[in-house]
């Protein structure tokens, strides 16, 4: 089994592929990546970060993986550094992916209502097509907004309706980090079709990469062979208590979730 995770290195802040390479090898998974930029920090709450956009260095790497006649059984792909790369993704996913892979994209763009420093309205339009070509789309509630053309924020019955919504670009949308009175909650259609919420409580604090973690383990969960109900519950608990031990250890919250502490767990979960 075979991932490829397409996403940013911020070298410090805990999200991109600082999460996902060591979540998807802990499942015992081989995670192969495909930097998108390079970031001192992550852009959530740090000032001065340094920025070096990949797009340039993309084609030579995928020509080199093309004499290789690499395929890979997973595409997740996360944090896109330029627009130009929401069309190489599609590349990748039509030249790269196995006969029977699957293809999830986080449209990773915003958060709290605003989309991240340096993302369009442009962005949002490109992302919005290459969601057409996902098996799973996993936005957070900012990006379900902005792709479904929804007032932010969402309760949990706006998010049934958003999910609707999503299931026009995307047959299997999952939106995340819903916060109600009854805490933070996943959305998504269970295998009879029908829409589910599952819900954890809520955490005071807002860390950024938690998406990151939620994504990389249900990725990493998927490709051990769980139902897709299976993966976003096991994910979900995954989050939900990196979460909470962060919100006590993290003084700092722009230093992201101690989802380390937390991998042990899951994995019992995961292989119990
Ligand atoms: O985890 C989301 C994310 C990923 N990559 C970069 C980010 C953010 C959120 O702010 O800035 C570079």
């Amino acid at each position: 089994m075979r991932v490829l995770a397409i996403n940013d290195i911020s070298c410090v802040g805990r999200c991109s592929i600082a999460a996902t390479l060591p979540i998807i090898s802990a499942c015992g998974v081989e995670c192969n990546v495909l930097p998108t930029a390079i970031l001192s920090t992550h852009t959530g709450g740090f000032e001065g970060y340094t920025f070096r956009d990949l797009t340039k260095d993309i084609p030579d790497i995928l020509r080199h993986w093309k004499s290789l006649h690499l395929k890979f059984d997973f595409i997740y792909s996360g944090y896109l550094g330029s627009i130009e790369q929401i069309d190489l993704v599609s590349a990748i996913k039509k030249e790269f992916l196995a006969d029977g892979g699957v293809f999830v994209v986080d449209p990773v763009m915003g958060d709290n209502g605003d989309l991240y420093a340096g993302f369009t309205p442009k962005f949002v339009e490109k992302m919005r097509a290459l969601c057409r070509e996902a098996d799973y789309i996993l936005p957070n509630v900012t990006e379900a907004c902005y792709l479904a053309n929804a007032p932010y924020p969402l309760d949990k019955d706006g998010a049934k309706m958003a999910l609707t919504k999503l299931q026009g670009l995307c047959a299997r949308p999952i939106i995340t980090g819903i916060t109600d009175c009854d805490g933070v909650s996943v959305c998504y259609t269970n295998e009879q079709g029908e829409i589910c919420t599952y819900a954890h409580e809520n955490v005071e604090g807002f860390f950024c990469g938690a998406g990151d973690v939620f994504a990389s383990a249900f990725v990493g969960a998927l490709a051990r062979g769980k139902s897709e109900e299976k993966s976003i519950l096991l994910a979900s608990e995954f989050a939900a208590a990196a979460i909470r031990r962060s919100a006590k250890e993290v003084p700092d919250k722009r230093f992201g979730l101690n989802f380390e502490a937390e991998i042990f767990p899951f994995l019992k979960n995961l292989n119990d």
